[in-house]
């Protein structure tokens, strides 16, 4: 009876053995220059701001008009401060966490965890958070600050830090569901005259293979993809084989949130590439995607991974593998944007991103000077120590809800 329930593996009756053919980096990535130092974080402030969107966002999962942003604050003996951003959304909608599981978990259990703790660098601040399950937008906020303190106190760009290469980086912009067609082609229009080098539409049902075909007609050159942030299921494969004729560069996170298999059935059965966000948490994820060729490219975000250190270990896994990536975004603010900037100078982020200037999205950003795009679509990646940005402290204070020094 009992070997009905075995795989090959264990030698039973289920076909030839299932194993796991790519290689997993180690946890923690030998970083190029190992700092003699360690880190000790002595406080850390968690704060809330609220910041308006120039334009309204809108995914197939709802519209978003006024971001609720938690930033952390971590300090060390010596005063050297690091800065991170949480990219949970107002709402359990693109991912379970959001604003408020984020806050209450980085009080309760995360930063409590690694306060006052002797650590050997940021490499290991994801491990020292493993107690904790998921969660990876809140661990992050952490994560990444600390990864900010220690290239300053190496007196280093954090992009240098972290072992990335490129110097100039490439920028498409995501434009979101807009009230008419009309609006989404001027959107377009306008992206593209500033030199983005690529455009993510939002689709969803009903706002799909028309708006594709109208936008391919208007624009028939430019690289241009779908976010369906999983609207859809197994049964829209044909309409999926109808969107191959508009030469999407991707299609991406067509079906379910955490979803790998189906994702292998459907690239299996039409021509677009298929780019995995939502589903690709960890570096395990994606060697199982990748072996199951649910994708072939994957979208990395520092929150949606856990932070540096595995975002690190996901883009050595996909270059081992031939496949690209770029860098996701989640509507941040200047710090959250710094630190998108820095991990997409690692070698395999050969797609452009959707990292683009700060005023697409605010009035005014909390970093000085702002991101900026030059007319090629193109960010540099900066000169400074850290983040590379000065962090704007009477912005922060005026736009901020609510502070919490963690104990
Ligand atoms: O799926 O990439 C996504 C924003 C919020 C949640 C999910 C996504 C997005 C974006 C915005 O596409 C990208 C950006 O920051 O401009
Ligand atoms: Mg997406």
């Amino acid at each position: 009876m009992a070997t009905r329930f075995r795989n090959g593996a264990t030698g039973g009756h289920g076909g030839p053995p299932l194993q796991l053919l790519l290689s997993i980096p180690p946890c923690i990535m030998p970083l190029t220059e190992e700092s003699l130092l360690t880190l000790l974080i002595q406080s850390i402030e968690l704060r809330e701001i609220r910041l308006p969107l120039v334009h309204f966002f809108e995914t197939s999962f709802g519209r978003t008009t006024e971001r609720r942003i938690v930033l952390a604050r971590v300090t060390d003996a010596n005063g050297a401060e690091g800065w991170g951003e949480c990219t949970a959304g107002e709402g359990p909608f693109y991912s379970n966490e959001w604003t408020e599981t984020a806050w209450a978990t980085l009080i309760e259990f995360l930063g409590p965890m690694m306060l006052r703790k002797e650590f050997e660098s940021a490499a290991h601040v994801f491990n020292l958070m493993k107690p904790v399950r998921g969660h990876r937008m809140a661990k992050a906020t952490l994560e990444t600050a600390c990864w900010d303190l220690e290239a300053k106190t190496a007196g280093v760009p954090l992009w240098k830090h972290l072992g990335g290469t490129r110097t100039e980086l490439s920028c498409g912009v995501s434009i979101g569901i807009q009230d008419t067609p009309d609006a989404l082609i001027e959107k377009i229009r306008k992206e593209v005259d500033a030199g983005y080098q690529r455009i993510k539409i939002k689709i969803k049902p009903g706002w799909d293979l028309n708006i594709v075909e109208r936008v391919r007609k208007e624009f028939p050159d430019i690289r241009l993809m779908g976010d369906a942030n999983s609207a859809y299921k197994l049964s829209d494969v044909p309409l999926f084989q109808q969107l191959d004729q508009f030469n999407l560069m991707m299609l991406e996170q067509p079906l379910a949130h955490d979803d790998i298999f189906d994702h292998a059935v459907l690239q299996r059965q039409i021509q677009t590439p298929v780019c995995l966000d939502e589903s690709i948490c960890s570096a395990e994820d994606a060697c199982h995607a990748i072996q199951l060729e649910s994708c072939r490219i994957i979208n990395i975000k520092l929150g949606r991974v856990g932070g540096h250190a595995e975002a690190k270990r996901v883009e050595q896994v996909a270059r081992d593998n031939e496949i690209p990536v770029w860098c996701g975004g989640m509507l941040e603010s200047g710090i959250g944007r710094a630190h998108n900037i820095a991990m997409s100078t690692l070698a395999g982020f050969t797609l452009p991103g959707d990292v683009s200037a700060s005023a697409r999205y605010w009035e005014q950003d909390i970093i000085e000077p702002p991101v900026t795009v030059s007319e090629r679509g193109t960010i540099k990646a900066p000169d400074a120590p850290g983040i590379g940005f000065n962090i704007n402290l009477p912005r922060i204070e005026a736009l901020t809800v609510r502070k919490e020094a963690i104990k």
